[in-house]
């Protein structure tokens, strides 16, 4: 049985975690989805102007869950979680392979693929198949209103609070996967840093905020992730 660490962990992870599991970036194609600019697709503006496209973009992400699995960076922090006096686990990823690799205590600050509102109630409910501008809210009986429960750019990320509080308490920062090109997640590596906490980048390559990280590891995420927590 591992001991306990006294250390109190956050951890950040971005699209790069999930790529070993055959779920494209971001930054995949140069941001581009059937040509259009992931932030223009990922805006309520797009949502209001084009629900038919921005249905299908979405759609087709939340059917490619089922085809995917978790891979061994999700595992290992999923295993982490109870290694340590404290532990949050804070994603961009809108994919459902953190939980399922076991991982709990789990934000999604950008939202959830399995997840949808009505924009008449704000009844929030699971969605695991399609949905088109004629399905109908069951909360509320309204038709057009349902999309799905991402937070889009321009829209306040979930639970901001509780992840600036533990940034403000944590001794370790680790960030996994992710370009740091989206804020204000890109700028919790400065918030750690300013709370004094270790702040470590594990990804592919050197992400936007290379510099303000105090060391890294590079490389899959399915070697770096494991050998870092290996450590403790
Ligand atoms: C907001 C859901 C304000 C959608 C997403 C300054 C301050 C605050 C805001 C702004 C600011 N400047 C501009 C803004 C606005 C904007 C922003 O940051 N724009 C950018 C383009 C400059 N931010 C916002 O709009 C945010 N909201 O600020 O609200 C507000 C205030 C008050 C009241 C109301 C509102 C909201 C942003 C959330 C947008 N939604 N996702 C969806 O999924 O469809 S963003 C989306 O892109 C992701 O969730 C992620 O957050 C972001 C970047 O993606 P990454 O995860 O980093 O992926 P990427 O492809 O970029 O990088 C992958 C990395 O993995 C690479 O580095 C690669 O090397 C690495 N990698 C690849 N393979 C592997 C690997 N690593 C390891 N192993 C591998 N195998």
């Amino acid at each position: 049985m591992k001991k306990i660490s006294k250390t109190k962990v956050v951890v950040l992870t971005g699209a790069g975690i999930s790529a070993e599991s055959g779920l494209s970036t971001f930054r995949d194609n140069n941001g581009l989805w059937e040509n259009h600019r992931v932030e223009e697709v990922a805006t309520p503006e797009a949502f209001d102007r084009n629900p038919e496209l921005v249905h299908r973009f979405y759609n087709i992400r939340r059917a490619n869950l089922q085809t995917v699995e978790p891979n061994l960076a999700h595992v290992a922090l999923a295993e982490a979680e109870s290694q340590f006096a404290s532990f949050l686990l804070v994603t961009q990823n809108v994919d459902d392979l953190h939980e399922r690799a076991g991982s709990e205590n789990l934000i999604h600050m950008h939202g959830e693929l399995k997840k949808k509102f009505c924009v008449h109630c704000h009844h929030k409910s699971e969605e695991l198949g399609m949905l088109d501008v004629n399905a109908q809210c069951h909360n509320c009986g309204r038709v057009g209103g349902l999309r799905p429960d991402i937070v889009w750019f321009g829209e306040m990320p979930y639970q901001m609070d509780a992840i600036m509080a533990a940034l403000l308490d944590c001794d370790l920062f680790v960030s996994i996967g992710t370009s740091g090109s989206v804020y204000p997640a890109a700028g919790f590596v400065e918030l750690a840093n300013r709370a004094g906490a270790e702040t470590v980048e594990l990804n592919l390559e050197p992400g936007d905020q290379q510099s303000a990280f105090q060391s890294a590891h590079y490389g899959p995420a399915t070697k770096v992730v494991p050998e870092f927590f290996s450590r403790f």
